[in-house]
């Protein structure tokens, strides 16, 4: 009977290890348990390491397991034996051993994950005009903002951040099948750009700029969340994402102009208005961190 717990003991993870595996290759019931179909190529390279760790660590966990599930069986008491249990207090080569493989994993993976982490934050895409190379334009400026995404499009001038801006919120429409570069900033608190088809997450902190850049295959609507908890309305923090043909983004970005007729221009302005209530937020805040400081130094 007591060998019964043993088996039980092997039946948890022989489960849990069976169900990640399923949902990581996609079998049935467990086939959208995972993450969603990578849409770029990087996404296939991060794609790769995510898998090659946590097959690596199935295996470990597995190996770990079934000795210790094996040790159950082997040793359980079935009340026909009077010998005394051995007891060991060190094993030098069993330690060496213990820490040296580990050590070799950890070095494998530092040189097995270099591909990937160059690929998504260090080669910025880079362009060539009359033969001077340099870092591609953002195509749009992204702001993050307690709790939703402002997104400014480089006008006709093809630089964010200037009159001819388009702005959008909570709706990022791009061409796929093309090298795109995000520029990021956060109006407020520190938020977390989050694509999860792209395999993309940036967080985005307040007083840095950060750069993304991507290339999406297909054309599909999918979703960018906030995945830094960033106040009461995080959970609602989103926006949309539709990838369209290169044809489709130039018919929209044009409505979009169009939109900001002359008139609504002169009225509004949203894009400068929105900088506007930025700049006397700030102004309110420095009015009241001002005196705090203060009282800090006394
Ligand atoms: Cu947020």
């Amino acid at each position: 009977m007591n060998r019964f717990w043993s088996v039980l003991f092997l039946l948890v993870p022989v489960l849990g290890i069976a169900s990640v595996l399923m949902a990581m290759y996609g079998v049935a019931p467990l086939e959208s348990a995972w993450l969603p179909k990578s849409l770029s190529q990087a996404g296939d390279t991060i794609d790769q390491l995510f898998n090659g760790i946590h097959l690596l660590s199935a295996f470990i966990l597995a190996g770990t397991v079934f000795t210790i599930g094996w040790a159950l069986w082997r040793f359980s008491d079935r009340g026909d034996s009077n010998e005394k249990a051995l007891y060991v207090t060190h094993n030098t080569k069993l330690e060496i051993t213990w820490t040296v493989i580990p050590a070799l994993i950890l070095i494998f993976l530092a040189f097995f994950q270099m591909k990937s982490w160059a690929e998504n934050k260090m080669d910025r895409p880079t362009v060539t005009v009359d033969g001077v190379t340099d870092f591609k334009p953002p195509m749009v400026m992204v702001k993050a903002k307690r709790f939703g995404w402002e997104f400014y499009y480089a006008g006709d001038d093809g630089v964010v951040e200037t009159e001819d801006d388009i702005f959008v919120e909570n709706l990022l429409v791009l061409p796929a099948g093309e090298e795109i570069v995000l520029q990021m900033e956060s109006r407020d608190v520190i938020h977390s750009f989050y694509v999860p088809e792209l395999r993309l997450k940036q967080d985005i902190v307040p007083g840095m700029t950060q750069f993304v850049w991507f290339n999406a295959r297909e054309e599909k609507e999918i979703e960018i969340m906030c995945t830094e908890l960033c106040g009461w309305g995080h959970y609602m923090m989103k926006a949309k994402l539709n990838f369209v043909s290169r044809a489709q983004f130039d018919a929209w970005i044009e409505e979009q102009k169009s939109a900001y007729s002359p008139e609504f221009k002169n009225e509004a302005e949203p894009a400068a208005f929105l900088r506007e209530s930025n700049k006397s937020f700030s102004a309110k805040l420095s009015n009241v961190a001002r005196p705090l400081l203060k009282l800090k130094i006394n």
